[in-house]
């Protein structure tokens, strides 16, 4: 955003302006995760000018993509939401380009000691927030499958591993339908009371609507597990207990048929399902369009 002013024995017509800033709304929600660790960015100064009248070159705008959904909120107080992909705003003005000395040259001095500076944007303080709801929430256990079924729904690429509490922050995937699903950090016993991570993640999930919950067939007594769950639900608040639900059960491929049925009908499971059978994903696909029609 910022520029650099022309040499003065470069003796030169403008400098180029200063590229500028934009914000573009995209729909991948992991474009947020580029500011997680860079926190000032800035599009390129603008070209000095060279001999013999040669003008600078403008310095190239930098477009930074953010999720549809996003708030920008500059610091002047003004905020623009980008509500439709491929919107554009812009987040800070490229300065305007310097003069060399052969601008300020005149019928009595053709050899003026004159120059403009090109002008050096102030660095602006932008704070994003994504107001973005999520349609559907992912909730259960720990360890139950939630990330693999994010990965496999949506194009989302979030980690996933054989342990507890693997998901520490809420991860995001739009469907191909286009419907936002938040998998948040697995629930335990005392979640609503603030055990474990899930608790401040809750409110997210407060605001979906639709939940998928997610039993595993590994589980010993997934009834209980269910269970367990629900209660921190409702201790939580109650528009999350009467959120409308799909239960899943998980990993059936470590199940052989007959346990399948059995763990089905006890826990009240609208479907089995494993990531290595995309024929249960596409049903799950098809349950989840048609409960958010
Ligand atoms: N066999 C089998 N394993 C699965 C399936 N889905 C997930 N897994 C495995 O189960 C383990 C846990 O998966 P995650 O997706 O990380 O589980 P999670 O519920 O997100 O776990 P947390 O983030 O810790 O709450 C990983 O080792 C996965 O590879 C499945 O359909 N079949
Ligand atoms: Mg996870």
């Amino acid at each position: 955003m910022g520029r650099t002013f022309s040499k003065w024995n470069e003796a030169c017509v403008p400098v180029g302006q200063g590229g500028s800033v934009y914000f573009e709304a995209v729909s991948d929600i992991s474009r947020l995760q580029q500011f997680r660790h860079q926190k000032e960015f800035s599009a390129k100064n603008g070209h000095n000018g060279g001999p013999n009248k040669k003008s600078g070159k403008n310095g190239q705008d930098l477009i930074l993509k953010l999720p549809v959904g996003s708030v920008v909120n500059y610091d002047n107080g003004t905020s623009v939401e980008l509500s439709k992909i491929g919107q554009i705003v812009m987040a800070a003005k490229g300065g305007r380009g310097g003069y060399g000395n052969f601008h300020f040259r005149s019928s009595t001095n053709q050899t003026p000691q004159e120059r403009q500076l090109g002008q050096k944007t102030p660095l602006k303080n932008i704070f994003i927030q994504l107001k973005l709801i999520a349609d559907i929430g992912l909730i259960g256990l720990p360890n139950v499958g939630k990330t693999s079924l994010l990965n496999e729904l949506t194009s989302a690429n979030a980690k996933v591993a054989n342990y507890a509490f693997t998901t520490l922050e809420p991860n995001l995937g739009v469907t191909k339908s286009g419907a936002i699903i938040a998998d948040i950090p697995g629930l335990i016993e005392g979640a609503s009371e603030g055990k474990g991570l899930g608790y401040k993640f809750l409110k997210h999930i407060e605001r979906t609507r639709l939940l998928v919950h997610c039993l595993s067939s590994e589980s010993l007594d997934s009834q209980k597990d269910y269970q367990v769950v629900r209660n921190e639900l409702s201790n939580y608040s109650s528009v999350l207990a009467k959120k409308p639900e799909i239960i899943v059960l998980t990993k059936f491929d470590l199940l052989n048929s007959k346990d399948i049925a059995k763990t089905v009908k006890k826990t009240h499971a609208q479907l089995a399902i494993s990531i290595a059978d995309d024929q249960s994903l596409k049903q799950l696909n098809d349950l989840i369009s048609k409960s958010l029609n």
